[in-house]
């Protein structure tokens, strides 16, 4: 990761817990090329494979630690083709986004444009904060780099999301810690959308100025303890492949051609 960018989100809400944010879902798009899978898999296997088909839709499921906290990471590997498609039905699943571009292709970041302004329409139609994160793949690739590091800083400013360029072929931490990232922004936007109670003060009760974090999909729910490893679950399937090469079967979930 070389970089992150964006509107300062940090506010004053250190003080309320949020444990009970433990399921974060978070959908990742972009076009076709730009990376996707290779992020995803490098993710949650801390391998590069080169080869994916593009046009497989798949869910995953991993169990993480984020800042001392189990979570459940929920990642939905998009394979719309060229541009933006299936949007209403990303936005009634994700609680956040990752939009990735290909740093050595310009198409794929018009393409982002595209995502990050139907994203912003919706969530504004919809009143609802939905955390972004605009994310440069292929930082390997800067010898052929087409979209400059200040045009995507500049994109995310524009529509108020973090920034960060990474490259799924090389250092893993970069790649966890923006996975992190997102889980901490859908974390800060749960606290965001605290109801506010009024005071209630009786000589029975205390004053009472907040009420618990609001859940963001079946939260607070007791979590099974964290194994050592990663635990990855293929949570839904919706294979779109027209492909039909042998495959390798990595990981319950991962073909690798
Ligand atoms: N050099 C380089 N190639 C990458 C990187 N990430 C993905 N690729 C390659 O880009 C192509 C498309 O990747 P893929 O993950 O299938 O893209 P998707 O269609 O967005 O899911 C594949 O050939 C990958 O090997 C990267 O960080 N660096
Ligand atoms: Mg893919």
């Amino acid at each position: 990761m070389s970089s992150m960018f964006g509107k300062n989100r940090a506010g004053n809400l250190s003080t309320i817990p949020d444990k009970c944010v433990k399921e974060c879902n978070v959908a990742i798009l972009g076009c076709k090329g730009s990376g996707k899978s290779a992020l995803l898999v490098k993710f949650l296997t801390k391998r590069f494979i080169s080869e994916y088909d593009p046009n497989l839709e798949d869910t995953y499921t991993s169990e993480d630690i984020v800042d001392q906290q189990p979570v459940i990471l929920k990642i939905m590997d998009t394979a719309d083709q060229e541009e933006p498609a299936n949007m209403e039905r990303y936005l009634n699943w994700a609680n956040a986004f990752l939009v990735v571009y290909s740093i050595d292709n310009r198409r794929s970041f018009e393409v982002c444009h595209q995502y990050l302004e139907s994203l912003c329409q919706c969530t504004k139609a919809l009143h609802q904060e939905r955390p972004i994160i605009l994310l440069g793949n292929k930082l390997d690739m800067e010898r052929y780099r087409q979209v400059s590091k200040s045009d995507g800083i500049t994109m995310a400013s524009k529509y108020g999301c973090l920034f960060f360029e990474v490259s799924a072929c090389l250092d893993y931490d970069c790649v966890q810690h923006v996975f992190h990232e997102v889980v901490r922004e859908i974390k800060k936007a749960a606290k965001r959308k605290l109801p506010i109670h009024p005071l209630f003060i009786t000589e029975e009760k205390p004053a009472v100025a907040l009420s618990s974090v609001t859940p963001i999909s079946a939260t607070c729910k007791e979590m099974p303890s964290i194994a050592q490893a990663k635990l990855i679950t293929v949570k839904s399937s919706r294979a779109q492949s027209k492909r039909r090469a042998p495959t390798l079967t990595l990981l319950k979930g991962f073909k690798i051609f």
